[in-house]
């Protein structure tokens, strides 16, 4: 990864961060836009993976979906007006969090029900081999998507028609609290090692530190260019810490709003809880360590924090001054 691509990378997970701090804000200050997740702890992840990815690829993803959506280039007012449920949103407002899309990004869905990204995504790539143009479907899903039947149909079918697919599993169970401790494992599964499942198949799986943005830059540009050259499926398994903030049922910022200066040595990192997190699992600050490490100035990065911080600002006064759907327009979009 050069610096220049470690730029652009971070300038990816900070906007997602900061697109997400202000979604968690707004739940905190009591807007209520039902049960929603954050993608924070995985930016490194879906940032660097969008940043191999082409305009005509085909990209499915989940209930854990901001991230991805925000990475791949969304409009940011309509994406947050989108999750506070605003006429203005990227659906209208009636997808809302769950079912945050972008069809003109290459979305073809996101689907809450885990597991359906898989198969739609495998339908994707059935389409993208049809159109024979070199494109591929990108598949996010979480470990828990394993544990559904219709994941080993789907993996399958795209190992026996040898399908342009990228499978992206979010493996973000590392550290996560055990039911006995009030939390929310989002994996049981009997192969130990989820890499065995795809393996089994004939797919080649790697796994990688999903924080770390240069490793899955490198297995995603290396697995997009087999994919694109006719090799068939490849499967990623990006692993995470489970940040402290998804641990309860409704996402809290129990790290606070991300600090720079915690990578820049400008602010020291009290010992407590969260000391780990500051110090390694989380993406944005170990990013922005290793761009100073490359040369950057802090100064840069602060910089980049400002405009972007500019931007998110701008988008949530765009989405709190778009108005909920009329209520005469209930039975708009419904199919039956
Ligand atoms: C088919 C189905 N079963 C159960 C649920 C309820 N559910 C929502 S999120 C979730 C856990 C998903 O875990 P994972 O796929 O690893 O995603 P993560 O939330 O950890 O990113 C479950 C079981 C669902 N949405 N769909
Ligand atoms: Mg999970």
């Amino acid at each position: 990864m050069d610096v220049g691509q470690a730029r652009a990378i971070f300038a990816t997970e900070l906007l997602i961060r900061r697109f997400e701090e202000a979604v968690a804000v707004l739940s905190s200050e009591g807007a209520n836009f039902g049960h929603f997740h954050l993608y924070i702890g995985q930016e490194a992840t879906g940032a660097a993976a969008m940043a191999c990815l082409l305009p005509e690829d085909r990209i499915a993803t989940t209930h854990r979906n901001h991230g991805h959506v925000v990475a791949r280039g969304a409009a940011l007012g309509p994406a947050l007006a989108e999750i506070l449920g605003r006429a203005g949103g990227l659906s209208g407002g009636r997808g809302g969090t769950i079912h945050l899309t972008a069809p003109e990004l290459g979305f073809i869905s996101t689907s809450g029900v885990v597991g359906g990204a898989i198969s739609l995504g495998v339908g994707a790539a059935y389409a993208c081999r049809a159109k024979r143009d070199g494109s591929l479907a990108a598949i996010f899903f979480g470990d828990g998507a394993l544990e559904e039947g219709i994941a080993f149909e789907a993996l399958n079918l795209a190992a026996l028609w040898t399908l342009p697919a990228l499978f992206i599993c979010e493996n973000n169970s590392e550290d996560a609290w055990g039911t006995a401790k009030g939390g929310f494992p989002t994996l049981i599964h009997a192969a130990g090692d989820l890499r065995a499942i795809p393996g089994s198949m004939g797919i080649p799986a790697v796994r990688v530190d999903g924080t770390d943005a240069a490793a899955v830059l490198a297995a995603v540009g290396h697995a997009s260019e087999t994919i694109r050259a006719g090799g068939g499926p490849v499967f990623i398994e990006a692993m995470t810490r489970r940040w402290a903030g998804s641990a309860p049922l409704w996402p809290e910022l129990s790290t606070g709003i991300t600090d720079l200066r915690m990578a820049t040595g400008e602010r020291a990192i009290a010992d407590g809880p969260h000391a780990a997190w500051y110090r390694t699992h989380d993406p944005v600050l170990r990013l922005a360590r290793e761009l100073r490490a490359m040369g950057v100035e802090s100064a840069a990065l602060f910089a980049m924090d400002a405009e972007i911080q500019a931007r998110v600002a701008a988008a949530k006064a765009w989405a709190l001054a778009s108005p909920v759907p009329a209520p005469e327009t209930a039975g708009e979009h419904v199919f039956a």
